[in-house]
């Protein structure tokens, strides 16, 4: 075990099931103030939904909003906190970079589910070193619509994806037979951004709150630029290798 980081049994699971469920990656009292501040940030924000077009016709909502560290410096801290950044980097590698964070808050009753899929196809890079932390600020039961996984499917590299959300066929990828991850307040869900998931409706009477960071390894090529964020890039591990000279980003956004 190095500190920080995963176990050998734990890589090993990693490397064979394409996710880990880290349990108490932080404390009940942690993930009640990250609750508090994300759900004010909702407040300030006012309603926003995100619900996939697939299924949009199901009368649910979900609160969203990206980098939220440009709205709050708790999350600021949490990106560079070596609690994750250390397994980051017993995953990814030496070198950790952000790609894009993003809060969601599934309201209570018909809070809404995501469609099985990979999140390969909204951003394509050559190596696939691209992985989600999925940080658990409230219990996420089954009833809340908590994280489901085909276990081992990052095994088969980018799958078919289907319509404007890019899904996963759904008759090889049925919800029902995913396996559920519920999860406690304070744990965290690492996975492979080939590792086939989505989550259900949140049916209980409290909202389901979390925190999804995607990171890479910097030296990985985007096969596209079209998943740009407000803070991508900056190295939340180690170095960024590449030899880079310096530039102004006006002189550079100019160019
Ligand atoms: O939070 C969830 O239930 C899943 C989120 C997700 O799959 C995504 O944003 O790609």
């Amino acid at each position: 075990m190095t500190s920080n980081g995963l176990s050998e049994a734990q890589r090993e699971f990693y490397q064979h099931n394409g996710y880990v469920h880290v349990r108490g990656l932080i404390d009940a009292g942690e993930a009640a103030a990250y609750r508090a501040e994300l759900h004010a940030l909702a407040e300030r924000q006012g309603d926003n939904d995100a619900t996939w077009s697939s299924v949009k016709d199901s009368d649910t909502h979900i609160l969203h909003c990206h980098d939220v560290h440009f709205r709050s410096a708790a999350f600021t801290r949490l990106l560079v906190d070596p609690r994750v950044t250390g397994i980051a980097q017993s995953i990814v590698g030496p070198n950790v970079e952000l790609h894009h964070n993003k809060m969601f808050i599934k309201p209570p009753e018909r809070g809404s589910p995501f469609p099985m899929h990979q999140d390969y196809p909204y951003f394509p890079h050559a190596r696939h070193s691209m992985i989600a932390a999925i940080i658990h600020f409230d219990d996420a039961p089954e009833e809340k619509g908590c994280l489901r996984v085909y276990p081992g499917s990052h095994r088969l590299g980018p799958i078919e994806a289907i319509g404007d959300d890019h899904h996963a066929p759904e008759d090889r990828f049925p919800i029902e037979r995913a396996t559920p991850i519920p999860a406690k307040a304070g744990d965290a869900i690492f996975m492979s951004y080939l590792l086939v998931h989505g989550s259900g409706v949140n049916v209980s009477d409290e909202p389901r709150t979390t925190l999804l960071i995607q990171m890479r390894d910097p030296e990985d090529e985007p096969l596209n630029d079209r998943h740009t964020s407000r803070g991508q890039g900056m190295m939340l591990a180690g170095i960024d290798p590449r030899h880079q000279a310096f530039g102004f980003a006006w002189e550079e956004q100019a160019a």
